[in-house]
């Protein structure tokens, strides 16, 4: 067993003596072989890579195709984010509320402290200083991860920013959320390493009180890469709380018009329902610009002239890989094109990846994501549905000059969206903020492979932030208003967007992608008072002569029933919303409830789609 002064050695490098006892404590606890202070550096990043690739985790890829680059294959059964394993420990019950697990935080520190217990015996305990945000940005926020993951390290790497320049900003007595990870799985005797080690046993558990994440027993995504969901979303959005501002599950990109005039959007959709192909799409319409600032996360924060400024707090892109292609998304496999990490993908004989919809024509063969060989005629899919890249944010062919500027940028219009088959009309504009919020409030969508569990299945994903709100989400719903009663501020204008609707035959009606940019000049052009919009019981819609369709092939009457709002249909939503609502009882606004008794009354109060012309 190794004496915590062996521990202490290799800690010389860190002034902040709080940060220094936890670590000890955490080691003393977990019992690691040896422990290391991570510096960020490609080094460090490159050593990382060795480790992977001598215990079998990772294959270096081919360095002509794709340099410095990897790929990995988990565990079969650790491949996405457990929603049912993951807690939020708030020392009140109801301080959770009724979409998240709860456990008192005394009582699951105690049973974590036992599964922690010698976990990382044989393994190195990384120390990982990390900022979200830009280092320099007055709107980060430092973070230390101790993980006994190479795998977890090296996505760090690229995903936050990592090493010294962190340390320095922490100083002797900064704060810091403290976030403790192992794969669970400590190495005994003579037995091999697995090439994936994890646990059975996962818990991905939040004080949000104290500022803590315990992660214990995966090595995916979100559930180790703690910065990310943990830290950026659910720890984050109860600092948000307290302290005025937003932690969003959102992009953030940049419009720019013909004329040359930008606006800053931001879009909240649920996991897989294409946050990254928006925040890089390739406009169809002539002269119209998108650059990209972040395709997951935004922190948002007034500015002194009453603005909503936002950062991306990370540094580069977790993207789903099944279906991004040079069609789909160009500028995300560009990105991806060096310097990254591929998970769960297939390998080709010439040692690139591959995944489903990458390339018209599919490979003759392949090794899959569990390893083997792989022909079309498999009759099966080559890769993971939750197969991912990590990728720099920098090297995205579109990324905005401004997208680590430490004062964030204005947003000017969010978006709300998820994936509805149907009903849900292609884009609606909120009434007003309040409106806004409702329509965030009872966003839906038809789940994915992003989380385990069933796929397809309808469930209402406020704000897209079911999974990652770390607080109540009636008190959720209750800032979210606050932020917009705040005295002097200049709001976002709020839409609600569907790319999913479906024909009867399950055909997408819309051909979204790059087509996006017609529903985005819409948007760009109501900020500005350019565009019309109808009234309609459900909000301001644009008729189908309102939006650009120059240069637009689609069958006679298809933009009339992307843009219908079916009144029967939406009386069908009135019960399930209240229920929605009833959930979180004395938690919900009363505001949020009158908005349903008003959609409910619009519906009543005759026709919705020849309601009184908005103008602009
Ligand atoms: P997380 O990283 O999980 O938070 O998700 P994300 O929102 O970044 O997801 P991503 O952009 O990777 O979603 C990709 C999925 O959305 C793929 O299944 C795409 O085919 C689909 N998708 C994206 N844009 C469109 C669109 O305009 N129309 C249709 N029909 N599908 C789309
Ligand atoms: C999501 O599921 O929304 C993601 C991927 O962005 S993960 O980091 O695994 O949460
Ligand atoms: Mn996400």
């Amino acid at each position: 067993m190794t004496a915590t002064s062996e521990y202490t050695a290799g800690l010389s490098g860190i002034k902040h003596p709080g940060l220094v006892q936890w670590v000890l404590e955490v080691a003393s606890l977990c019992k690691p072989e040896r422990v290391q202070v991570c510096d960020g550096s490609p080094a460090e990043y490159n050593e990382m890579i060795r480790a992977m690739v001598q215990q079998g985790t990772a294959i270096p890829l081919n360095e002509e195709k794709r340099p410095n680059s990897i790929l990995v294959r988990s565990d079969p059964a650790d491949v996405a984010r457990v929603e049912d394993r993951t807690y939020i420990c708030s020392r009140q019950r109801e301080d959770a509320g009724p979409t998240n697990n709860w456990e008192d935080p005394e009582k699951m520190k105690a049973q974590l402290r036992d599964l922690f217990a010698g976990a990382m015996a044989g393994r190195t305990l990384y120390v990982i200083p990390y900022c979200m945000g830009p280092v320099e940005s007055p709107l980060s926020k430092v973070g230390v991860e101790l993980s006994d993951s190479p795998y977890v390290v090296a996505n760090m790497h690229i995903m936050t920013r990592v090493g010294a320049r962190v340390l320095e900003r922490l100083g002797v007595d900064g704060e810091f959320v403290r976030g403790l990870h192992s794969v669970g799985a400590p190495l005994e005797g003579e037995a091999a390493d697995s090439p994936w080690p994890n646990s059975k046993t996962k818990y991905i558990c939040h004080f949000p009180e104290t500022r803590e994440i315990w992660s214990f027993g995966s090595g995916y995504g979100g559930n180790a890469l703690l910065g990310k969901k943990c830290h950026a979303l659910r720890i984050a959005c109860v600092q948000a709380r307290d302290e005025g501002w937003m932690a969003e599950h959102m992009l953030i990109m940049k419009l720019t018009n013909p004329e040359g005039v930008a606006k800053y959007v931001a879009a909240a959709f649920p996991s897989a329902c294409g946050k990254t192909n928006l925040a890089m799409l390739v406009p169809t319409v002539p002269g119209w610009k998108v650059e990209t600032l972040g395709d997951d996360i935004a922190w948002m924060r007034f500015g002194a002239d009453g603005r909503l400024y936002a950062i991306n707090p990370e540094a580069g892109f977790f993207g789903v890989a099944p279906g991004t292609s040079m069609e789909s998304n160009p500028n995300a496999l560009l990105t991806a094109a060096s310097n990254s990490i591929f998970t769960n993908c297939a390998m080709t004989p010439d040692g690139d990846v591959w995944w489903e919809s990458m390339t018209a024509t599919k490979p003759a063969n392949l090794v899959d994501w569990k390893r083997r060989p792989w022909t079309p005629q498999s009759g099966r899919k080559a890769v993971h549905p939750n197969a991912r890249f990590t990728a720099p944010s920098r090297q995205c062919p579109v990324i905005a000059p401004e997208w680590e500027s430490p004062a964030g940028v204005p947003i000017d219009a969010i978006l709300f969206g998820g994936r509805r088959a149907k009903l849900v009309p292609l884009v609606t504009e909120a009434f007003d903020w309040q409106h806004g919020v409702f329509l965030g409030a009872t966003c839906s969508s038809e789940t994915t492979a992003a989380a385990a569990g069933a796929v397809g299945s309808l469930r209402r994903d406020p704000m897209a932030m079911l999974p990652f709100c770390g607080y109540n989400m009636g008190d959720y719903f209750a800032h979210w208003l606050k932020i917009g009663s705040t005295e002097g501020a200049v709001l976002p204008r709020i839409f609600y967007v569907n790319w999913f609707r479906q024909d009867d035959a399950g055909n997408f009606l819309w051909p979204g992608f790059g087509e996006n940019s017609r529903v985005l000049q819409w948007v760009f052009d109501r900020c500005d008072g350019k565009a019309n919009a109808t009234d309609t019981a459900i909000g301001r819609l644009p008729e189908p002569a309102d939006l650009n369709t120059s240069g637009l092939n689609l069958a006679p009457g298809t933009l009339e029933q992307v843009l219908a709002v079916d009144k029967a249909g939406w009386q069908g939503e009135i019960e399930p919303i209240r229920k929605h609502f009833a959930q979180f009882g004395d938690r919900m606004p009363a505001a949020l409830s009158a908005q349903v008794d008003g959609l409910e009354a619009r519906l009543k109060a005759g026709s919705c789609c020849c309601g009184s012309k908005h103008g602009k």
